[in-house]
């Protein structure tokens, strides 16, 4: 039987995690932290033997430094970066650049829970005039517009994930290739979701750490073997300390308390 291996990595703990604030596509840079959480994931690849032959991160620069500092850790620095808008963050729509805090006071927890955590809900949409409108920002310039969200669900995350996932990444994991994707709390939900079959009700309940590598064994059709130390509902294992990883989901989950 071949077995696959594939890491995934949300990006260490940027600016506006820090400040709690929504970012979805805005272009957050890493902080200390983040760039620490980065080396860390890194050096637990390092020291796990992990070698990849080529890396898929999305369009904003703290799932791409994140990437880079893992990949200088490990020495691989070399490697192809695919860089694609299909693993960007869910869009916050019209909840980007507000307090994750103050949205709650003035909306309460139910409603920024439904609009952080439900599958199907999107948030407000932002306003085609806004800076936070894709199509005011050059790097989109060669997408197809009617592809550019005013805001996403993690449904309709998923759904532009999904084409880059069918005919790029689970074709080079099936010739073999070694991949590792740095992205966001929302697209790895997104993935998450699919490769470990979640249902809709459980994945509202769950909550990636920033800068935890997060190792899946794949069979040849691209279905998990499953990690008997994987914190259900998933089936993949997080590197590091189990304590401290479940410490930093919930302090994910408690940004809306
Ligand atoms: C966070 C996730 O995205 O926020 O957009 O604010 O992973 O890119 O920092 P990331 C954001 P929540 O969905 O956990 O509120």
């Amino acid at each position: 039987l071949n077995s696959h291996k594939l890491v995934l990595i949300r990006h260490g703990e940027s600016t506006w995690n820090d400040l709690n604030i929504f970012t979805g596509w805005a272009d957050a840079s890493l902080n200390e932290r983040g760039i620490s959480e980065a080396s860390q994931g890194g050096r637990l690849l390092r020291e796990g033997g992990y070698v990849f032959d080529v890396a898929y991160t999305s369009v904003l620069k703290r799932a791409i430094k994140t990437l880079w500092i893992v990949l200088e850790e490990l020495d691989l620095m070399y490697i192809p970066i695919v860089n694609t808008w299909r693993l960007n963050e869910r869009h916050y729509g019209g909840l980007q650049g507000l307090n994750k805090q103050e949205t709650v006071d003035k909306h309460g927890k139910e409603q920024v829970l439904v609009w952080r955590r439900s599958y199907d809900v999107p948030p407000p949409e932002c306003d085609k005039s806004s800076e936070y409108y894709p199509g005011n920002d050059p790097r989109y310039a060669n997408v197809d517009a009617s592809d550019l969200p005013l805001a996403e669900s993690l449904k309709t995350t998923g759904e532009r994930f999904m084409p880059v996932w069918e005919d790029e990444i689970g074709p080079a994991i099936r010739d073999g290739k070694r991949v590792i994707i740095a992205a966001h709390g929302n697209t790895l939900r997104a993935l998450v979701k699919h490769l470990d079959d979640i249902s809709e009700d459980e994945i509202t309940g769950l909550n990636i750490p920033t800068g935890v590598p997060l190792v899946y064994e794949l069979d040849d059709d691209l279905r998990v073997i499953p990690n008997p130390n994987a914190i259900a509902p998933l089936r993949g294992m997080y590197l590091g300390d189990l304590e401290d990883v479940r410490a930093r989901i919930a302090g994910v989950a408690n940004q809306t308390k």
